[in-house]
Formats: structure tokens, sequence, C-alpha cells
């Protein structure tokens, strides 16, 4: 059999589409006879990208906090402040409907001009009832007002609420059984994500909330071991989750359960890159043990305010050791497999969602390549020219 070139790319191809769907892609010569056709100029097409982490939804912005940050003072210290996750639940709160969905409307504009064709958007900055609905509402209706399918993931467990410091297993119950429910109902979220971390959520709080997510028939997945090793990649795998994600400090252990459950792990490099973290997440070792290995922005305001997904591609090559193919995988197909879309969409494949980019590029390393440039032509959304400008 002949071996796949770099990129399983094809000269001189052609992509047949039936409304939504691919019905070919392979070389040009051999394409079924169409109604309409299209040239767009020997450019490069790929499949749309994907951004499978992110916190696009919030309130504020924390500028001045990073200005801190470069003087020396630690995440997780302003954190205990009380400042980091927590000023941007505030400013969460007291921004209302429209300002919320204005600002994230903006950077989901911005995805959608580099590429990305369907993105996980979280919920976390509200931790009240009535704020997390908001946001999951949000992030359904922003898949109606942009050409970009968006997957919302509840967030309850991203922080502990200023009102219940003195009591966070209080706050657990109030995620698992006065959010979750009506939540799970309304079929607001697709997903159910956790913060384990020791500013966070403790493992024992998380898996009661990943037992009740479960009853409810929702797949989890979880930030692990981002800051320190808190046994979070075993957790995610104990649960069978879609994906554990970050995970700087997963030991081998950790990596060798997640190979076990099939999890995806999803590396963050410009959380990496904006922290100045110094260890990388162990990427060999994951390679090495076959798990699954996608990227995605983490754009959120605190620790990567990225809404480029090609600076995304390039962290990874520069700081996390990918090759440029790698990174463009990982952005594709193995991020379809973190959201547990694989089926649809992630390559170019008879079957597969008609989602694809073109490229203004000669070659496909030059996506990652050119720092902070946009090379993009043009992105297509089930089959239809996307134009998320003019909305
Ligand atoms: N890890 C992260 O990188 C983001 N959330 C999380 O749990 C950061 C969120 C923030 O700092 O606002
Ligand atoms: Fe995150």
């Amino acid at each position: 059999m002949a071996e796949t070139p770099p990129y399983g790319l094809v000269d001189d191809a052609a992509l047949a589409i039936d409304g939504e769907t691919i019905v070919f892609a392979g070389p040009r010569a051999q394409a079924p006879t169409a109604d309409r056709t299209l040239d767009l100029g020997g450019r490069l097409v790929t499949p749309g990208l994907i951004d499978p982490h992110t916190h696009l939804i919030y309130g504020g912005n924390r500028a001045l906090e990073w200005e801190q940050r470069l003087l020396g003072v630690g995440y997780a210290e302003i954190a205990r402040a009380g400042g980091g996750i927590l000023a941007t639940v505030r400013a969460t709160r007291a921004a209302g409907y429209e300002r919320l969905v204005e600002s994230a409307q903006l950077r989901l504009a911005t995805l959608c001009a580099h590429g990305v064709t369907t993105i996980e958007v979280k919920s976390g900055y509200g931790l009240d009832v009535e704020t997390e609905i908001r946001m999951l509402r949000i992030a359904r209706d922003l898949g109606e007002r942009l050409p970009i399918d968006v997957h919302p993931t509840f967030l309850g467990a991203h922080a502990v609420p200023p009102e219940f410091t003195a009591d966070p297993d209080a706050y657990v119950d109030l995620v698992c059984d006065e959010m979750l429910p009506p939540i799970a109902a309304e079929k607001l979220a697709d997903a159910v994500d956790a913060f384990c971390e020791t500013i966070a959520f403790t493992p024992a709080q998380i898996e009661r909330i990943f037992t009740r997510a479960a009853e409810f028939g929702l797949p989890v997945k979880l930030h692990a071991d981002q800051l320190s090793d808190g046994g979070g990649a075993e957790l995610a795998a104990r649960f069978g989750a879609l994906s554990a994600d970050h995970l700087e400090y997963t030991s081998t252990a950790g990596v060798a359960a997640l190979a076990r459950a099939g999890t995806v792990a999803v590396v963050l490099p410009g959380a990496y890159y904006f922290l100045r973290e110094q260890r990388p997440p162990p990427i060999a070792a994951l390679r090495a043990a076959k798990v699954p290995i996608a990227i995605a922005t983490d754009c959120n305001p605190g620790t990567a305010p990225l809404v480029s997904p090609l600076l995304a591609l390039n962290f990874a090559c520069t700081l996390l050791g990918f090759s440029p193919e790698q990174a463009l995988r990982a952005m594709t197909c193995e991020a379809a497999r973190a959201l547990g879309l694989r089926h649809d969409r992630g390559t170019l494949e008879p079957g597969k969602l008609a989602d694809f980019a073109v490229w203004n590029v000669e070659q496909p390393a030059e996506l990652a390549y050119a720092l902070g440039a946009n090379p993009c032509h043009a992105v297509y959304k089930r089959g239809r020219r996307a134009e998320p400008t003019q909305h």
C-alpha cells in the first residue's frame, strides 16, 4: 500500500458536497460531476479548525492582574487574594446578558475568521444558578448568531464562589442539586467539567459532581494537573472522561490511566506560554502511550487571552515539541475526538460535515509558522460560505 503523504495532502484535489455533507474528497480527476462548481484557485484546504476548550464568555478583562504577574506576583497568590477567576466572576455577574453576548461574539468572530468551525465554550464565571445558566444560554445563542457549532460545557466547579468560602462542600451540593438538574433538563450543556486543583476542588468533591453528571447521561472532562499533580488524569480516566486538559504535572501513572480509558489529552499551549510555565505536559510519554492529543486555545481572561488558533499551533510547536503536522491534527481530528465528534467532523472524508478552511499558503506548515498573520482566505461551515463579520 502507498504511504500516506505528509498531512494526507492530495494535489489537484476536489471536494464534492451534498447539502451539509462531503460526498467525495480526492483527486479532481476522480470527482463526480456536479451541478455547480467553485474554483478555490489551487489553495490549500483543511478541515475546519476545532477549538475543544475555551472560556469564551466573560465580563471585563484581567489586564491589570497580568501587569501584577509581570512584576512577580503568582497566579495562585492572586487567586487566594480574591482576584483571578473570582475577579472575572464579579465582572460576569454584573455584566448582564447583552454585554456578555457582545464581547463573546467579538472573540468568536475572530476565531471563526481564523478557520474555526466548531468550538467548545464553558460556563464557570457565574458560580450561581442564575449566572451559570445565563452563560450556557449565551453559548447556545452564539451558535445561532455565527456560522459555527458551539458546544457548551457546564463548569460550575471552576472556583469556590465567595459566598461559600467557609463551606466549599455546600457549594458542591448546589452544583449537584440546584445547577445540574435544570441544566440537564433543558439540555443547556453537552458535557460537565471541573477544575481539580488545590486552589479549586478536590478529587472527592469532583467525584460527587461526575457521579451526578453520569446520572443525567452527561459526559465529563476535567481541568487536570495544571498547577500541581492532584491525580487529575487518574480521576478523569476513572470516569471515562472525554478529555483531560492541561496535564502539566501529570505523572506516569496518570498517562497510563488516560491511555487505558481512551481519554483525549487536551494541551493548552497558550496558557503554558502566558503563565510562563516551566514544566511542559508529558507530551513524549503521552505519545508513547498512544493517548490522542488535541490542542485548544483555552481562550480566557486570566491565563490565555488567546483568540488565534494559529498561535496555539505555533506555541505547541515552539514550546511543546509538536511538529506542524502533529499540531494541525491536534486541532482538527483529535480535537473532534476530544468533543466526542470524531464521527462527523475533523477530517475531509465522505460522510463528514462540509466544514473546511481555505488558506493563502504554499504549504501547510505556514499555518503554524506565521506569528500573528491570518492567511485564512475563506471558511465553509456545513457546506456554506461563512462570513462571521457580516452577522
Ligand atoms: N484553568 C485555566 O487555565 C483557566 N481555568 C482553569 O481552570 C483560567 C481561568 C481564569 O484564570 O480565569
Ligand atoms: Fe481552561
